[in-house]
């Protein structure tokens, strides 16, 4: 039995199976998904359909990507320009598909690593970032449209909401949606920080591109004693380079037609697939 974590899928329905292929990926074998499993890529409406009927042996959490795809569908907001959501946004499939996937977590936790799509700030601890996704959890996987009770944000809200940079950097006392966006951009949004982890969002290049005092969000030493490995995606450019062997960055890219990295919990190995054309 392995565990295989694989980064920002994107829609590419086709490396994923030639990547799952050459894992010889078996019904014993776990699937990690680090988040932006949509957009961009071509085949976001079959990809989907693929997990879900994979779901029972994945683990998976969202990205911005796919949060954004959530935003559209329950939250009133349009594709962009760039987006690649035409057919799923079509489906008659589609409202079961976004009921399943905003049922998904932020961050996941087990055999001594921790998922997350695209960071978790030094100054949380493991327990810390489990307690704050499960506060955003809760408001998205929420089972109906009431809310969770009179007076808090419903997933509608939040997804009418989520969107913007503010406030940039955590605070206890932060409620209402400011608490829950600070939470969900620090999960799925963030790269680089500065010395206190307030979160830049206008650096997106590799390693060095960026201002001297902003570095990348996993190397903030905060009061980290973390005993976990970190796995995450989001930032193509670090093309799985971190310098650390306490986190490992699986979004190598494919989508721009680099790879599809999977990386083996248990042994530590990582498995390419390069883009198709
Ligand atoms: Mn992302």
């Amino acid at each position: 039995m392995a565990t295989y974590a694989i980064g920002d899928i994107q829609g590419c329905l086709r490396e994923f199976d030639s990547l799952l292929e050459k894992l010889n990926f078996s019904a014993d074998d776990e699937l990690w998904l680090a988040g932006d499993l949509i957009n961009r890529g071509p085949d976001s409406l079959e990809l989907l359909r693929r997990v879900k009927t994979l779901s029972g042996q994945c683990k998976i959490v969202l990205g911005n990507h796919d949060l954004h795809f959530l935003a559209i569908l329950f939250g009133g907001h349009s594709s962009g320009s760039k987006d690649t959501f035409t057919q799923l946004l079509q489906a008659p499939d589609v409202l079961e598909i976004g009921h399943w996937l905003r049922g998904q977590k932020l961050v996941h936790s087990a055999k001594g690593h921790i998922m997350v799509h695209a960071g978790i700030p030094s100054f949380w601890t493991s327990a810390q970032a489990l307690e704050y996704a499960a506060e955003v959890e809760a408001v998205i996987g929420w089972p109906d449209d009431r809310g969770m009770q009179t007076g808090q944000v419903t997933y509608n809200d939040f997804f009418a909401k989520m969107y913007g940079n503010e406030p940039p950097l955590w605070q206890e006392s932060l409620t209402g949606m400011d608490r829950l966006r600070i939470i969900t951009n620090y999960f799925t949004r963030m790269r680089y920080v500065d010395a206190v982890c307030t979160m830049n969002f206008a650096e997106k290049g590799p390693l060095g591109s960026a201002p001297n005092e902003l570095m990348p969000w996993y190397e903030t030493t905060l009061g980290s004693s973390r005993v976990e490995t970190i796995v995450f995606g989001h930032w193509a450019s670090l093309d799985g380079v971190t310098h650390s062997n306490k986190h490992i960055a699986v979004d190598t890219g494919c989508v721009w037609g680099r790879y599809l990295t999977a990386y083996c919990l248990e042994t530590g190995d990582i498995t390419r697939q390069p883009a198709h054309q």
